[in-house]
């Protein structure tokens, strides 16, 4: 991409509205703008981040077993009145009324339909387990909507569905869940931890919250210390190994972990002195096991292998893909702007023209770009004419993990400049060199967990 060409309008100063740096960044490096309260666009550079955290969520899922479907965002009224939380959802349900005056709202989750879906369409044991899941927008009329997209009205969700035959499955697939989602903040660059949490509005009493250590997180969380150290299950994770998954599980579940909500004085205190964790956090992901609270009412049953209709066991797996672009930024970033890991970059590599409209920069720039997208590598080349310093402080804010600087002074020799945006590290080196090594730094970082 060209930036002449492309849309990215970074701001100077810092937002007066915007609290926390997350908030701050992603305004000034334009990756989001307020539309309404709680209410963003995504910018062309935000969205490209937002689509590299979907790509990494599905792997993920399709990996544990999910499969991907698409509910829509508008639901009946009437859906909600079957499992009786039409009324229950209260004020942050927005409601809506058609020109038939049908009672509609804008989905704040998706228990209902997506029962609705399966009873229909699921008649026998035979298909389970299954689980489904989507990525769609999400409304919540939030009393206190703060923080830019951490804690938005509209959002981006993904949201999973198991269904089971009994309870025993039903822990299976909360398992595979709690696994897939370890290692996807992994490959975010993300720390989690799963914590003991409360079930709200969604039910059941096995829950857990994928909670993310910093210190502007809304959630105050209490854990112990040695769960920070514990490693992220492998790729080649069997998730129909039910017995080795429950162990993986167990380990992750075995030190003290919740949310406020939870938190056990006693039990806390109980934690050797220095191991104790008292912090705040992010909430970027929530699992829950329900049983049959909604297939019960809904009446969603199969037929079991005796012939007799059983009422399946659901539970719903949630991750706020929008929240996660906001607590990757929280989590990386220094006093110049934002500092993207490579899987997560809108560019992986930002090449500067240090003086556009010189005819060997142009040249050399045009030469290097072509070569770099040619290997796979994705390029931002700045052929703007600001001044350098410009230039400098705007790839800084925007934060892509590798700049390729091409000035007149350097190319005399035939050497440009490669700048790690991390550590801030240069390196002067003959073109041809600094091609080879661009593609080995990026390659060597794309995966992660
Ligand atoms: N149906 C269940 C699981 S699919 C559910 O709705 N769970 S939830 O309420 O915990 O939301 C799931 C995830 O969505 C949260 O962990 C969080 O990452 C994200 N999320 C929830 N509310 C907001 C919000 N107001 N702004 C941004 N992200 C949010």
């Amino acid at each position: 991409m060209r930036l002449s060409r492309f849309f990215m309008p970074v701001l100077r100063d810092t937002p007066k509205e915007a609290e926390i740096i997350s908030h701050q960044l992603m305004l000034r490096a334009g990756l989001i703008k307020q539309e309404s309260a709680g209410i963003y666009a995504w910018l062309p550079l935000g969205l490209r981040v937002l689509q590299k955290v979907n790509a990494i969520v599905r792997e993920e899922q399709n990996r544990a077993g999910a499969v991907e479907l698409l509910m829509p965002t508008i639901q009946s009224a009437d859906l909600w009145r079957e499992s009786g939380r039409y009324e229950a959802y209260g004020k942050e349900m927005l409601r809506i009324e058609d020109r038939h005056e049908r009672e509609m709202l804008f989905g704040p989750t998706n228990e209902e339909m997506v029962t609705e879906i399966f009873r229909t369409h699921v008649k026998s044991y035979r298909s389970l387990p299954l689980n489904l899941y989507h990525l769609q927008w999400k409304f919540r009329d939030e009393v206190r909507p703060r923080f830019g997209v951490m804690r938005s009205r509209e959002f981006l969700m993904k949201d999973a569905y198991s269904f089971d035959l009994d309870a025993a499955g039903a822990r299976h697939s909360y398992n595979k869940m709690f696994v897939a989602y370890l290692r996807t903040f992994a490959r975010f660059g993300l720390k989690s931890i799963p914590m003991q949490a409360d079930t709200g509005p969604i039910g059941g009493d096995l829950s857990h919250e994928f909670i993310i250590l910093a210190d502007t997180g809304e959630s105050e969380v209490f854990c112990h210390k040695d769960t920070l150290d514990f490693a992220t299950p492998p790729s080649n994770t069997n998730f129909d190994d039910a017995v080795t998954l429950q162990a993986t599980v167990d380990k992750w579940t075995s030190l003290y972990a919740a949310t406020s909500e939870k938190h056990d004085v006693a039990a806390y205190e109980a934690i050797e002195a220095g191991k104790r964790v008292s912090a705040r956090g992010i909430e970027v992901g929530h699992i829950f096991y329900f049983g049959t609270k909604y297939s019960e009412p809904m009446k969603a049953q199969v037929q079991g292998p005796d012939g007799k209709p059983v009422t399946v066991h659901m539970g719903s797996y949630g991750i706020g893909p929008t929240r996660v672009v906001a607590a990757v930024v929280e989590a990386s970033h220094d006093a110049n702007g934002i500092v993207w890991p490579v899987p997560l970059a809108p560019f992986e590599v930002a090449l500067i023209n240090l003086k556009s409209g010189d005819k060997d920069c142009d040249q050399a720039c045009n030469d290097l770009y072509h070569k770099l997208e040619q290997a796979g590598l994705s390029v931002l080349l700045d052929d703007t004419d600001e001044r350098a310093g410009a230039k400098f402080a705007s790839m800084d804010l925007i934060g892509l993990p590798f700049q390729l600087i091409v000035g007149p002074k350097g190319l005399k020799s035939g050497e440009v400049e490669i700048k790690e945006r991390k550590t801030g590290e240069r390196v002067t080196m003959p073109v041809e060199a600094a091609l080879r090594r661009l593609v080995e730094l990026v390659s060597a970082r794309r995966f992660m967990g």
